[in-house]
């Protein structure tokens, strides 16, 4: 009786799900409601603010049509079962030096004295070890209120470790599942805007006409056809916002994920993490040096822990911390 009442279940659970009963709670609809929002006190007049990401199910990956979509990115349902709060920006460098300033840390390209820097020579643009290279200087100027970047996921975790401490929440990176799903905030297309990279003009600082003058044998064609003002890095909050108020989630500076790589052939899952052993990481949303394919939302870059002038990083706190 047990047994038929189950499968019963089961079959009712299936049918509302195929006739889209849960699709019309979906997160593009729920973010049409006020968000709820939270803000963090950093110390030394700096603040961070975050918003709140309903929870629900997408599709994380890519369909196999999707213009320079990799074997990775294998499409599956997700649900994520638990809201959260998303910093709306990245982590910009007067939040990262407000940490330096409360807790004393030196980066992981601090003690080295060195890091990735960007070598400009004969018109084409390289990432190569440079002494004195860190977030203080990436290599070229950065304000206040741009992402910081030249930082490794170590640094970010320490950050996180730091603010949690000094706000009494539970402050973290996200999962890749909770990058992607906040990242795409309803939408199913290869970027933010659709499907066609020509029309990101606005909404993205990737690798467009402003860094292909620099750089001008860099990638050759591989441009976006737009020009976004920004060689390198930008101003947070700038550009457009997806649906749930998240700003630069394509472009600007890779997120580091809390994530270990793992496959996706697992199927249907609740809030996937990350594999439980190996030495990458994973960095999600592309950066002010990548060429269309790789700032799509759904792909996958995978790195060991080391900075570079394009890697940065936003927080999430639990929303069971604030509510
Ligand atoms: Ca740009």
């Amino acid at each position: 009786m047990m047994k038929t009442l189950e499968m019963a279940m089961m079959v009712l659970v299936g049918a509302v799900w195929m006739l889209g009963g849960f699709d019309r709670k979906s997160c593009q609809a729920e973010a049409a409601q006020p968000a709820k929002e939270l803000t963090l006190d950093l110390g030394d007049k700096v603040t961070m603010k975050l918003v709140q990401i309903p929870t629900g199910k997408f599709l994380m990956g890519s369909p196999q049509t999707e213009r320079g979509r990799v074997n990775n990115e294998i499409q599956h349902e997700v649900t994520i079962s638990k809201p959260f709060y998303m910093g709306v920006t990245h982590v910009t460098v007067d939040q990262f030096a407000a940490f330096v300033k409360d807790s004393g840390y030196k980066t992981d390209a601090e003690k080295a004295g060195r890091s990735l820097g960007v070598d400009i020579k004969d018109g084409k643009l390289a990432f190569k070890p440079m002494d004195g290279v860190s977030w203080r200087n990436p290599s070229f100027d950065q304000k206040g209120d741009y992402p910081v970047v030249a930082v490794s996921w170590n640094d970010a975790q320490v950050f996180c470790d730091w603010l949690s401490k000094k706000s009494g929440k539970t402050v973290v990176l996200p999962t890749e599942a909770q990058w992607e799903y906040a990242c795409r905030a309803g939408t199913k297309t290869a970027y933010l805007w659709g499907d066609n990279p020509d029309d990101g003009k606005g909404w993205a600082n990737c690798a467009d006409q402003s860094l292909k003058k620099k750089s001008p044998k860099f990638f050759d064609e591989l441009f976006f056809s737009w020009n976004d003002g920004f060689a390198f890095t930008s101003p947070v909050g700038s550009l457009k916002a997806n649906a749930f108020g998240l700003y630069d989630m394509n472009g600007n500076a890779w997120q580091w994920c809390q994530d270990r790589p793992r496959d996706y052939d697992q199927g249907v899952s609740t809030d996937p993490t990350g594999a439980d052993t190996g030495s990458l990481r994973v960095l999600r949303g592309g950066s002010w040096f990548n060429y269309p394919a790789v700032c799509r939302s759904a792909y996958r870059l995978m790195f060991f822990d080391y900075g570079r002038g394009s890697y940065g990083f936003r927080v999430v706190v639990v929303a069971a911390d604030v509510d």
